[in-house]
């Protein structure tokens, strides 16, 4: 088994001729190096920020909630969660049904940003979710005799018999085969390792792909056997030529929740795609927070030097979905919109550092509430209508987003970081400085510098940038426009030294320049 994970590895190693890195590469256009999961957008909005936002901005793809018929849930009314409860195999859920889901793929793709399609793919609904025709497409399933024959699948489909747990649900995570053959939380667990269930599921995908999304994020991996995932995998198509070259392998990331001191690890799934890689965004919470005697100092390494998976395997984020909401991976460490100031340095450290293939999160608000430390309302779901239909996306004057969307990805200083991002593709992480505290700086190569004061005092430095001299535009208290900085201006002299000022009661404590916003 591990050698011939081994091999499988060795054969995807960038080829000679330079292009195709299969499962691990995202296929976004070049400068185009982040994706952002549009939380719950319904498939209308996703069309339209495509074309008036995501493409004009540099944006190389979108993370989409899962397409998928799902169960309907009524106590509490209407959960996100619930999107994790598959029904069908059919695109029709809240978001929109298969018509708006192929146009909006149609012109995203259009405007060259892709389309990652959240999959679903180890359970169907909960046990517990009753029978009837209550889901998203009004399929009828029958969830205690396991029957869903709109996919089909009936009970000789599921775990049941592999399970050795007591109640039929994952009772201990140091169990490998409890975690992939018993039920999460009581969801019905497939039986992948079943010929027929992983050709459904493989249909579903090639369905997918058909209509031209470009890869899969792979939900709840670590509760699948590494080589039943990747079965599925073997029986997907290319991408669509009609926006893909021949012989693209979708791009696969996969949900591994790994903060250590579990015997399943991320690298197990390294034979099929990129990881999650969950410890990025807890460690670098925690630097932020300055908990636990961390500083921004220790970033000097950050990256594979802080026990991440390699950087070519990592898909990273500050947070997600899940546990933006105070559970799940990384508790109250997790940076989200709800402490913007934190927030904005956090994403703004991620997109300047070369490691990992970086995902923004864009958010709805809810009405957080916190009873002994718990939100009681983590499970509230996106803005709705009375009749249960997801509110549209409504954009203001000023460019943000109305009707409780967060819009995260529209903040100026995130914005401007994944612009950044583009600028400094592939140059080297350079020039690192520290004050041995919460005064960091470095730069990329000769493109582009950032540098950042979460001390408690004023901040006064004079140093290396690397970049060419000039008056370039400070792209977080502003950006370049008309030839004009609309915030502050920084100057670089011949030497390639300049000045930084960034008192502790800054808006935003930081500051990033680049060669595309000179003067
Ligand atoms: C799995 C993990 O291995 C893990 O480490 C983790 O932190 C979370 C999960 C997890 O994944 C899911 C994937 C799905 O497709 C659907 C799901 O419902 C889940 C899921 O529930 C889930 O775990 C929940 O959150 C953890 C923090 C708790 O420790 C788990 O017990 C579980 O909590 C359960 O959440 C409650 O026990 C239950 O009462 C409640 O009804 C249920 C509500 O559903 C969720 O919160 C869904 C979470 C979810 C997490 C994801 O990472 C994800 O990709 C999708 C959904
Ligand atoms: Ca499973």
């Amino acid at each position: 088994m591990f050698s011939r994970m081994f091999s499988e590895v060795q054969s995807v190693v960038p080829s000679s001729m330079g292009f195709c890195w299969g499962q691990y590469n995202p296929h976004t256009l070049s400068k185009r190096t982040s994706i952002v999961h549009l939380f719950e957008w319904r498939w209308a909005d996703i069309a339209l920020e495509c074309e008036r936002y995501l493409a004009p901005n540099g944006f190389g793809g979108v993370q989409i909630s899962p397409p998928n018929e799902n169960v309907i849930v009524t106590d509490p009314k209407q959960p996100w969660w619930e999107r994790y409860q598959p029904v069908s195999y059919k695109l029709c859920t809240r978001s929109g049904n298969e018509t708006e889901f192929r146009d909006m793929v149609t012109r995203c793709n259009n405007v060259g940003v892709y389309i990652y399609v959240d999959a679903v793919i180890n359970h169907m609904c909960g046990a517990n979710a009753g029978a009837g025709d209550h889901a998203t497409c009004g399929s009828y399933f029958n969830a205690k005799t396991e029957d869903f024959p709109a996919v089909p699948y009936s009970g000789w489909d599921f775990n049941d018999g592999k399970c050795k747990s007591r109640s039929g649900d994952i009772e201990n995570y140091h169990d490998i085969s409890q975690v992939r053959d018993c039920r999460l939380v009581s969801l019905l667990d497939l039986a992948l390792g079943k010929d027929y269930v992983r050709s459904k599921v493989a249909e579903y995908m090639n369905h997918l792909i058909d209509i031209g999304v470009a890869g899969f994020r792979i939900d709840a991996a670590k509760h699948m056997w590494p080589g039943d995932v990747k079965a599925i995998l073997d029986k997907l198509k290319d991408l669509n030529t009609a926006w893909f070259p021949e012989g693209t392998k979708p791009f696969i990331y996969q949900e591994v929740i790994d903060l250590g001191g579990e015997p399943i690890t991320g690298s197990e799934y390294f034979g099929n795609g990129r990881v999650t890689e969950f410890k990025y965004g807890a460690k670098l919470g925690t630097v932020i927070r300055k908990w636990n005697g961390e500083k921004m100092a220790y970033l000097k390494n950050w990256g594979e030097g802080w026990g991440f998976v390699p950087s070519d395997r990592a898909l990273v984020f500050v947070d997600n979905h899940d546990n933006q909401r105070g559970h799940g991976a990384g508790g109250s460490a997790i940076l989200t919109f709800w402490d913007a100031r934190l927030y904005k340095m956090a994403v703004g450290f991620m997109l300047a550092h070369p490691y990992g293939f970086t995902r923004v999160m864009s958010s709805f608000h809810w009405p957080r509430y916190f009873v002994d430390g718990k939100d009681i309302n983590d499970w509230v779901g996106p803005p709705s209508n009375s009749d249960g239909s997801i509110k549209p996306v409504t954009i203001n004057e000023d460019t943000t987003c109305g009707n409780d969307w967060v819009c995260e990805h529209r903040w100026r200083q995130i914005k401007n970081m994944v612009i950044f991002r583009n600028v400094v593709d592939g140059e080297p992480f350079s020039n690192w400085w520290d004050n041995g505290s919460n005064q960091v700086a470095f730069g990329r190569g000769n493109k582009g510098f950032i540098i950042f004061n979460n001390d408690d005092w004023n901040m006064s430095v004079y140093l290396q940038t690397g970049l060419p001299a000039g008056t370039y535009c400070d792209v977080i208290s502003g950006q370049k426009e008309d030839n004009k900085c609309t915030g502050k201006q920084v100057y670089v002299s011949s030497d390639g030294k300049a000045n930084f000022q960034i008192n502790t009661d800054a808006e935003d404590p930081f500051i990033a320049i680049h060669v595309d916003a000179k003067l």
